[in-house]
């Protein structure tokens, strides 16, 4: 296996005393570490290069959930897969002997080509916070538009190297909404199922939760919203609910009771590299080419001709190189799939892709708030990053939300209550090409988030009136009380059924597929990854039946 080298990253000083905030908030001290170091494996991914000029059948371009499912599905079934991810292997510890930035303090590999973490609770007693950091391709990219900031991971593993790893199947009866087009007996009775035992998900020992020190905040947020006339139900994951009872009986290395999160878990978490990827790479038939962006693919004899600009770890192009594949599998995510093919078709590298190519971009209703308990009601010092409950609000017609009980980690009692809720909320956003700029934007307007406070406000507020707390206005800057100006939950962009056909083939160009998070119309009423896997299962299956012959 050959190691990527991860060069020139070593660390700059941080200066000041701080604080960070994650998904949860997470404090931080000024610090140095030494990017790179001794590599050492940490799964046996088939890590390679990419020869300019070679060809290839098969070209994934992202390794998150849908270039995952699409490399494990078509080498099992004889393929040989080259996948090519714009972020980092994470595969090698820095000087600190760990893989991914300590939240105490943050460092480059915390940060997408940033000198600054860009956190989404960014101030604390209105004060900012976040913090310089050295410039290198780290896990997570905030990526500014107009009117919303999008949290996004970069790296063989893509999302799921900093997602919370909540891993929910949405209630049956919404899935006509989600995903017109399909069947919801399939993905039900199969595609579900498959996704949720290949993601690894497991529930928490809800006896054990009772008890466990580092849930105090969510049995605190349980017993409020309980009193206002509100159930919660426990949500699945992806982390090692095992290996977070060892980390509270203080056996094993900490990294959910360590603050980790946001900018990776060092621990515990079982991310796409332990997953599907692992089960690709055991196939002997897939390669991934990390630090490698792809930026324009065009019809040529024999498949598509593919242009990708190798990085290195300060984000400066090495070396561009173009590759011919016979089929093309676009699994950038919603944000860099739609960016690649709004480029492509105003550009004149494919201009058959139909109209609809950059529309039904949704936050899936994403918006942010804390609250503030009575001195009678603490919430814990040290908190578990890994949500476990959520207020569940989607019967409410008039606003259906789901509001997750988040951690707030910053080793401290605050008495806060942080809550994420994923709301119905109808507006859309289009990525249009700037032919000025060369670049690509999103129309999304913040204003148009007001309909996602509004149905946080109908859990928050009777919760705010019946336990006598307030809403905290401090931790996102301008006295904001709402979180609504970002998004964990991209997703849209190339619909199914619109842009693709039902399965997602580019049907102008056949060998062209979209396998990711962008098929899907902008809501999953839950956090989506789980939806994303299944949808990309469903698709394979298709593909591989009906364009390769293995029926
Ligand atoms: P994704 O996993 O983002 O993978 C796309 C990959 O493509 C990335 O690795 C990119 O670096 C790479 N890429 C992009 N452009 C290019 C290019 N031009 N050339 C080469 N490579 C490229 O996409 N979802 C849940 O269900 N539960 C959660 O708890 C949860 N928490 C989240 C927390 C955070 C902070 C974030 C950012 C997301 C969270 N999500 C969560 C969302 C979830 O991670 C997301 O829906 C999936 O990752 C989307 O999967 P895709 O395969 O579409």
């Amino acid at each position: 296996m050959r190691v990527p080298a991860v060069s020139g990253a070593s660390g700059q000083g941080i200066g000041r005393r701080g604080f960070l905030v994650g998904a949860g908030l997470l404090a931080g001290l000024g610090g140095t570490v030494r990017l790179g170091g001794v590599p050492r494996a940490r799964a046996a991914l088939p890590i390679g290069g990419l020869e300019d000029g070679v060809t290839v059948p098969i070209l994934v371009i992202g390794a998150g959930y849908g270039g995952a499912v699409a490399a494990l599905r078509l080498a099992q079934a004889g393929q040989t897969v080259t996948i090519v991810e714009q972020g980092m292997a994470w595969n090698t510890p820095g000087s600190d002997g760990k893989i991914f930035s300590g939240t105490l303090p943050p460092d480059g590999r915390s940060s997408w080509l940033s000198t600054m973490t860009d956190q989404p609770t960014d101030h604390l007693l209105g004060v900012p916070i976040d913090m310089p950091v050295e410039r290198y391709t780290g896990v997570l990219a905030a990526e500014h538009f107009e009117g919303i900031r999008v949290y996004q991971g970069r790296g063989v593993g893509g999302g799921s190297l900093v997602n919370g790893g909540m891993a929910v199947t949405p209630r049956r009866e919404f899935f006509p909404d989600i995903l017109p087009s399909v069947d919801p007996d399939e993905m039900y009775g199969t595609y579900y199922p498959r996704a949720n035992s290949m993601l690894r998900v497991n529930h928490i020992d809800e006896q054990w939760f009772e008890s466990a020190e580092c849930y105090q905040y969510a049995r605190v947020g349980r017993e409020l919203a309980a009193r206002a006339g509100f159930s919660t139900t426990f949500v699945p994951n992806v982390y090692d609910f095992d290996y977070m009872k060892q980390e509270q009986a203080g056996t094993v290395p900490l990294s959910a009771l360590n603050r980790e999160s946001l900018y990776g878990n060092n621990f515990g978490k079982q991310s796409l590299d332990k997953t599907y990827l692992a089960e690709a790479a055991a196939t002997g038939r897939v390669t991934v080419v990390p630090l490698h962006t792809v930026t324009r693919v065009a019809p040529a004899p024999g498949g598509y001709r593919v242009w990708m600009d190798q990085i290195g770890t300060d984000g400066h192009v090495i070396a561009t190189k173009t590759v011919v594949a016979q089929r093309v599998f676009f699994a950038a995510g919603s944000v860099g799939t739609s960016k690649l093919l709004v480029t492509q078709k105003a550009t004149g590298a494919l201009p058959g892709l139909p109209d609809s190519v950059g529309s039904g971009w949704g936050n899936n209703g994403n918006v942010m708030a804390a609250r503030q308990n009575q001195l009678t009601d603490p919430t814990g010092v040290n908190q578990s990053t890994i949500t476990a409950l959520g207020i569940d609000n989607w019967d409410d017609t008039a606003g259906p939300a789901f509001a997750e009980i988040t951690s707030f980690p910053i080793g401290i009692e605050t008495f806060v209550n942080l809550h994420l809720a994923i709301t119905k909320n109808p507006n859309r956003g289009t990525f249009r090409f700037d032919q000025a700029t060369g670049r690509v934007d999103l129309d999304w307007q913040t204003a148009w988030n007001q309909p996602s406070i509004d149905a946080a406000k109908r859990i928050l507020d009777p919760i705010n009136a019946s336990a006598g707390t307030t809403y905290r206005n401090d931790l996102f800057g301008g006295g904001k009380i709402w979180g609504d100006d970002f998004a964990y939950h991209p997703l849209g962009g190339c619909v199914l059924n619109e842009s693709t056909d039902n399965y997602g083939r580019l049907t102008a160009y056949p060998g062209l597929y979209v396998i990711d998070s962008s098929l899907i119309p902008g809501s999953t009423t839950v956090n989506p990854f789980v939806t994303v896997t299944a949808l990309a299962e469903r698709n394979i299956a298709a593909i591989l039946a009906n364009d390769l012959g293995n029926r």
